[in-house]
């Protein structure tokens, strides 16, 4: 699938014409991005079945950039992205990349002292070049530097919402294969992982004939998506996508389905311990099956439920294998009963165009409908967010009058008027109480000023969430995978203030943020807290991330008691009244 190719031309397109001191267009360029990133189609596809007034019709979409998507798919090239990258060094969009640099510091950097790539930036901060030009410190080296380390990372790992769709799109490429009974992906992704090193996909033949084997992986080896080939066997072989993802095929037999996706989907530690529990029973286990150890005959292999069972454990949900207690909790029968995606029943932080969001509230609630929502809340940014096009009382005012013009419309779906307030550095809401005793939910974070020590960090969160007003304290970390590192705050004072005042903490769904993170997810739940899980949306296709935030909960052990947003309305409604009074 093309989508990530396309998004990431354009990022690199909208960096590179700011860099330049061009106006609005970079802006435009990333909503397409943001847009396309969160398709869950390939846009190839939905070129070829539905044309390119479809593509069109897509949030941050127009004419324009739509031709530029249709000349992509046709020729692999975006012409006047060429144009523009020949104006720059060839290190130069990479090094725009830097979360803690940026376009604009990047061009002044290669103007002032030359530099034209991360390596060169990192052996300019090395020799604290940086630190003797104006706008620049000793402190912003130090940013910079530690940007690099997480851009490094990146590289190395993917994100789950990229290696995600792309391993859904492998799979169906292969289940096409008349040869191939079923194909099914496993490793970090099937747990859930927040990143992913390789997709590994497990695929069964029709037949066990070494020729059907052969057969399948040179079909899956000449597949047109496919840059490299590393290896080629007839049971395994492994390739980097054209948009540089890795991913290993095994061929198994049907008999070892079970326990070749149960080996394969991991993660070591989870497989190490089950093995240790095989050897105490008699048997041995491997991706091959369970087998008594006397006899060799296989006593489970077909599914992964037989394998547990015979192994005296329930069946472990993929996302928990990480060994972190599911296997004890398994043997004692005290596994929990996992939230699901279907006992979410309404989003809570969505953005529209009254802030930086692409589509309008009307967009918004109808994307909702077709998800069978309950409700949802419209909580756009608050003034102080500049750059998020954050509304001042007076917009406020009208911004509320038109969610609730627009919730009148719509029967079926409850519409909350809500925002998304700036918490200041001093602990302070962006808004006075007396607007916001106005809205019918309030969600506090943190967008800037990440780095203070960590008590005052500790300070200014739990003053902001001190108000009475506040519902849901939002993406509580403020880290982005493999860009921002989270802000540094004492999480068990804060998540204890949180359960006490009844505060939903959030799990972020956008898969660059998934914040809370897992682990944290855990602790949350231990401290007592109410969790929301919301998708951040800031156009209708990233509602579809929901299943991102619901797995990061399903990894920390979350059940839907867990999660205030799997309430009906009503219920909801008295919850965060409750918080009020
Ligand atoms: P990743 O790709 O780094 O995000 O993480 P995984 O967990 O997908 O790891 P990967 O791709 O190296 O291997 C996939 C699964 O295969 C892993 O989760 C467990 C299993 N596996 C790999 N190597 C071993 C091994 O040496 N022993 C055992 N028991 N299992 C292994
Ligand atoms: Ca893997
Ligand atoms: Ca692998
Ligand atoms: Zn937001």
């Amino acid at each position: 699938m093309l989508n990530f190719e396309v998004a990431k031309i354009f990022y690199d397109l909208a960096d590179i014409l700011e860099a330049r001191g061009v106006q609005w267009k970079p802006a435009a360029y990333r909503k397409a991005a943001r847009s396309i990133e969160s398709l869950q189609e390939p846009i190839e596809d939905i070129l070829g079945e539905k044309g390119i007034k479809a593509l069109e019709e897509m949030p941050g979409i127009g004419e324009r950039i739509a031709e530029k998507i249709v000349e992509y798919v046709k020729t692999g090239k975006i012409s006047a992205y060429e144009k523009e990258k020949k104006k720059l060094p060839s290190g130069f969009a990479e090094m725009m990349e830097i979360q803690s640099l940026g376009p604009k510091k990047a061009k002044l950097l290669y103007q002032k002292l030359n530099i034209k790539s991360v390596a060169n930036l990192e052996k300019a901060i090395r020799l604290h070049k940086l630190a003797k030009l104006k706008g620049f410190g000793a402190k912003s080296e130090e940013n910079i530097l530690a940007g690099i380390e997480l851009h490094k990372k990146g590289k190395e790992r993917m994100l789950l919402g990229e290696a995600f769709p792309t391993a859904q799109a492998l799979v169906s490429q292969l289940k096409k294969l008349k040869d191939i009974k079923t194909a099914v992906a496993g490793g970090s992704l099937r747990r859930m992982k927040e990143t992913i090193g390789d997709i590994d996909i497990l695929v069964v033949p029709k037949d066990n004939k070494a020729a059907t084997s052969s057969k399948i992986m040179n079909y899956f080896t000449s597949l047109p998506e496919i840059g490299q080939v590393l290896a080629k066997g007839n049971t395994k072989s492994s390739i980097v996508l054209r948009d540089g993802i890795r991913a290993d095929v095994r061929v198994l037999p049907e008999k070892s389905y079970g326990s070749a996706l149960q080996y394969f989907t991991g993660n070591i530690d989870h497989n190490v311990k089950l093995r240790g529990i095989a050897i105490k029973k008699g048997y041995k286990l491997s991706e091959y099956g369970l087998f008594d150890r006397k006899t060799n005959k296989l006593v489970a292999g077909r599914t992964e439920e037989e394998v547990y069972k015979k192994l005296g454990l329930k069946y472990i949900e993929p996302e928990l294998r990480e060994n972190l207690g599911e296997i004890e909790a398994a043997q004692k029968g005290k596994l929990p009963n996992l939230v699901q995606l279907k006992d979410i029943k309404g989003d809570l932080h969505l953005h529209t165009r009254w802030s930086d969001g692409s589509n309008t509230i009307e967009q918004m609630i109808e994307a909702a409908l077709k998800l069978g929502y309950q409700y949802i809340a419209i909580t756009d940014h608050s003034k102080s967010d500049i750059i998020a096009n954050g509304m001042d009382e007076k917009r406020l005012e009208k911004y509320i009058s038109a969610v609730r013009l627009a919730a009148k419309k719509y029967k079926s779906i409850e519409v909350l008027a809500g925002a998304e307030v700036y918490i200041h550095a001093d602990g302070r809401l962006d808004y006075s109480d007396n607007i916001l005793k106005k809205l019918d939910i309030v969600i506090a974070s943190i967008h800037r000023n990440f780095k203070m020590p960590k008590e005052q960090m500790t300070k200014r969160i739990i003053k902001a969430l001190g108000n009475k007003y506040v519902n849901i304290y939002a993406h509580p970390t403020t880290r982005k995978i493999n860009q921002r590192e989270p802000i540094d705050f004492d999480k068990r004072q804060v998540f204890k203030f949180c359960a006490n005042k009844g505060i939903a903490l959030e799990v972020d769904a956008n898969p660059t943020r998934l914040d809370l993170n897992y682990a944290d997810v855990k602790e949350a739940i231990d401290a007592g807290c109410n969790l929301v899980i919301d998708t951040d949306a800031h156009d209708l296709n990233q509602l579809s991330y929901m299943w991102f935030g619901v797995a990061t909960a399903r990894k920390g052990w979350a059940e839907a008691k867990n999660i205030i947003n799997t309430k009906p309305a009503n219920e909801l409604k008295r919850f965060f009244h409750k918080l009020r009074d």
